[in-house]
């Protein structure tokens, strides 16, 4: 039996590689100081492997931005708008635009369900692949030179992205164009193969994560054909590996394959573990994922050894264990957590402590060394019994919530009326809610932190920032204006900070692209509002001006899905949870003269689970905690929300039923069709048109602004349209805000002057 790690976080114990890169970008620091910063967290990541003794250690699992954009790389599919750069520089334009030559970026989206990002690769009929091994091998050479350094027997195992998924994560979906890419690929992956064998590496986890997505037919015919082209003269093993849900369904096809080894994970999904025994060629490797790699819950190793014991007696030889994924979704270190409470921290295993679980496991299965793994497991037991997690009268209150819990007192169309009272002009303007987040407000709020100012200043530093945001959003002539948001840090860890049963960590931090990471926030125990949060702040912003001031939240999903969620209570029961301390909030918004309230939702269509046949039950409760927060307002209260990431048209009836008086959606990039799902009778309320495209530092000029409200026009009503920014403004200038607020204004202005209907 063997044990082994299909990746680990590559940012570091302390974002070291966040710091060397923007040090990088910002020209602080040269290309040689950047290698060598790199190399070293690279080989870290060896040491780390080592030391917890591991049978194999993974390399090619550090790409310096994101891993599908070193695919296209490694296979020379670069734009041809960035062909002329050098390959360092190349992977980075890509990632981030150029900015000498205004090339844009490559798009980014999700990573399967996750809070990843990767690199969208841009394929098409020009694109010719060609196999570009020289990064790749030397980081293989690198890795056996360490090794031989530290006299170690280990092996490594090389982790590769398969043809197929790669084809798949490029959103190729005409299958002309799947065969066209397809057959010039795998010759790339043959000849590929043929230089890993010679550097004597004996296995590749060859990663299909496409077949937990329900791939179609013609997905499921490319990865017969390509493995069984790649099996030809193949002098390497291959461990085909999948995550994020079983893969129960494709036992015969990927049985079928001409592949050594298979990865399921079998955390995400419940795979029939005897089925696969049975199934599976016996003198293939089954790799069972066992280890949690999205979660930060100390395993326990005591019901993980009995549920492994049988298939351990069955297949010892050709059995390995591994985390269920790659470790990059995890934060890095416990041992740097010098604050979180007792027991809490006993409770959990970030990334390194994970790698050691695998160690504990083998020595029990193999060596019979059961006192350990009993050891191990005993606060794991603790927690599932701690009156930490327990909150009674929190769960009787939550126990009564009703269907009335999630209705207005009226149906959309009378409370429209109601909202009159608020004295909107048609297309009324306003911003999602952040300001941009300036080193000084880091740096203050930082301060504040760690002690170094008092509540007062800290408190008057905020007020300022506000004061100020106000007087810019006058300037420009807003009607529905915002605070700011300069107290937080980000949309859910402060919410996390301020509610009972959320621990929040000081280093756990988890890549979210390139250079960027979140610090998702411990769900350990029930969730309880103990007292106000936004009130007060909000409030004072509301006394600065006449204009209407929205009161901002984070929604009961986005929480969910940004945090790291105890596994012992439903994902659904935690939510509500989280709705039902929001509700508190939102009524303490309306009773403090709040008129317009937001309540965003950004995650929402990224929870979806990977088999559509889990959606409906997902989307169901989804919608129901979302009203449990928001419904407890009078008519004239308007409810707003906002979701980033475009694709709308499988979820509008969700979105729909949310019954939100008002949603900003993102929309600038493409010709706003991406409306099109909320024509009517799909979607009759108030929607903000995400005109301004915040992720680009370009300043939107007025005639491009009044063009896309224009376009809009042809899927939405002009009376339902709001004219906003498509996103929140924290990661932006304000030389870059400001102008093109002023912008977004005018043209809003003219469309109205050209438009308004006569009567
Ligand atoms: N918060 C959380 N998750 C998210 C987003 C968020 N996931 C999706 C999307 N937004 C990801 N986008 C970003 C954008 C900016 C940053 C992170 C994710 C970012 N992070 C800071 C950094 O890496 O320097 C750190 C944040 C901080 O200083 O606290 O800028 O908004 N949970
Ligand atoms: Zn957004």
């Amino acid at each position: 039996m063997k044990i082994h790690n299909l990746g680990l976080p590559r940012i570091g114990e302390k974002r070291e590689l966040k710091f060397a890169l923007e040090a990088y970008w910002d020209k602080k620091i040269s290309l040689d100081e950047l290698t060598q910063k790199t190399d070293a967290l690279r080989e870290q990541t060896w040491a780390w492997q080592l030391a917890a003794g591991l049978d194999f250690i993974a390399v090619g699992d550090f790409p310096l931005y994101d891993q599908v954009l070193d695919t296209s790389i490694l296979f020379s599919a670069i734009p041809q708008r960035f062909q002329h750069l050098s390959e360092l520089d190349q992977q980075f334009a890509i990632a981030r635009g150029d900015t000498c030559c205004q090339h844009a970026a490559s798009d980014m989206t999700k990573w399967f369900n996750t809070n990843y990002h990767y690199i969208v690769p841009e394929l098409d009929s020009e694109t010719e692949f060609n196999l570009n091994a020289e990064k790749l091998l030397n980081e293989v050479a690198a890795a056996q030179t360490f090794l031989k350094s530290q006299n170690a027997k280990q092996q490594l195992k090389l982790k590769l992205i398969g043809p197929v998924s790669y084809l798949w994560l490029a959103k190729i979906n005409n299958l002309n164009q799947l065969d066209d890419l397809l057959t010039p690929l795998l010759a790339c992956y043959r000849e590929l193969f043929k230089k890993i064998a010679a550097t004597g590496i004996e296995w590749i986890q060859i990663e299909e994560p496409i077949l937990t997505t329900e791939p179609e037919s013609h997905w499921q015919n490319a990865l017969r054909l390509s493995y069984a082209y790649l099996n030809q003269k193949r002098s390497v093993k291959l461990l085909l590996t999948t995550y994020f849900a079983d893969v129960d369904e494709h036992i015969e096809l990927i049985n079928s394959l001409a592949v050594d080894g298979v990865h399921i994970d079998a955390v995400a999904g419940q795979p029939k573990l005897d089925d696969w025994l049975v199934k599976l060629n016996s003198e293939k490797v089954l790799s069972v994922g066992v280890i949690d790699g999205r979660n930060i819950w100390r395993s326990d190793l005591a019901a993980k050894l009995k549920s492994l014991q049988t298939i351990y007696d069955r297949k010892a030889d050709n059995l390995w264990i591994a985390p269920s994924c790659s470790l990059q979704h995890v934060p890095v270190d416990l041992e740097l957590e010098t604050r979180l409470q007792q027991p809490v921290r006993s409770w959990l295993a970030f990334a390194k402590q994970k790698l050691v679980e695998l160690n504990i496991l083998k020595s029990a299965l193999v060596d019979y060394e059961v006192d350990p793994v009993i050891a191990y497991s005993k606060p794991v037991t603790e927690r599932l019994n701690s009156d930490l997690t327990l909150n009674v009268s929190l769960r009787q209150q939550i126990q009564a919530l009703g269907f009335e819990h999630t209705q207005r007192d009226n149906e959309y169309n009378q409370r429209k009326i109601a909202q009159k009272s608020l004295n909107l002009p048609l297309l009324p303007t306003t911003t999602i809610g952040s300001f941009p987040q300036t080193a000084q407000v880091r740096h203050v709020r930082a301060r504040f932190k760690r002690g170094e100012i008092s509540e007062t200043e800290y408190q008057s530093y905020i007020k300022a920032y506000i004061a100020d945001a106000i007087a810019k959003q006058l300037e420009a002539g807003l009607d529905v204006l915002v605070h700011g948001e300069p107290e937080r840090n980000d949309m859910v860890e402060f919410f996390g900070e301020q509610l009972d049963g959320f621990a929040i960590t000081q280093y756990a931090w988890v890549q979210s692209y390139g250079s960027r990471c979140v610090k998702p926030p411990i769900i350990y125990g029930d969730i309880e509002r103990k007292q106000a949060i936004t009130v007060d702040t909000i409030q004072y912003a509301q006394s600065l001006t006449d204009k209407l001031v929205k009161g901002m939240l984070t929604g009961p999903v986005t929480i969910l899905n940004w945090s790291f969620v105890r596994d012992d209570l439903s994902r659904q029961s935690v939510a509500k949870q989280i709705a039902f301390a929001l509700r508190g909030e939102v009524s303490d918004l309306e009773a403090a003269g709040i008129k317009i309230i937001q309540v965003d939702e950004p995650a929402i269509r990224e929870g979806l689970p990977l088999k559509k046949a889990h959606w409906q039950n997902y989307l169901g409760w989804a919608v129901e905690v979302f009203r449990i927060a928001t419904s407890c307002v009078k008519d004239a209260t308007q409810i707003h929300t906002h979701m980033c990431y475009s694709e709308f048209q499988d979820i509008v009836g969700a979105i729909s039923a949310l019954d939100a008086d008002v949603i900003s959606v993102e929309a600038s990039r493409s010709d706003m069709s991406l409306l099109k799902p909320f024509a009517k009778p799909n979607y009759q309320n108030e929607i903000g048109l995400g005109v301004y495209d915040i992720h680009s530092p370009i300043v939107p000029n007025v005639d491009d602004l009044q063009a896309k409200i224009e376009l809009s026009l042809n899927y939405i009503e002009i009376e339902q349209c709001w004219v906003n920014p498509d996103c929140g403004l924290k990661t932006r200038k304000w030389e870059e805000v400001l102008p093109a607020l002023n912008n977004l204004v005018k043209a809003a202005e003219q469309v109205r002057a050209e438009l308004t209907p006569a009567g």
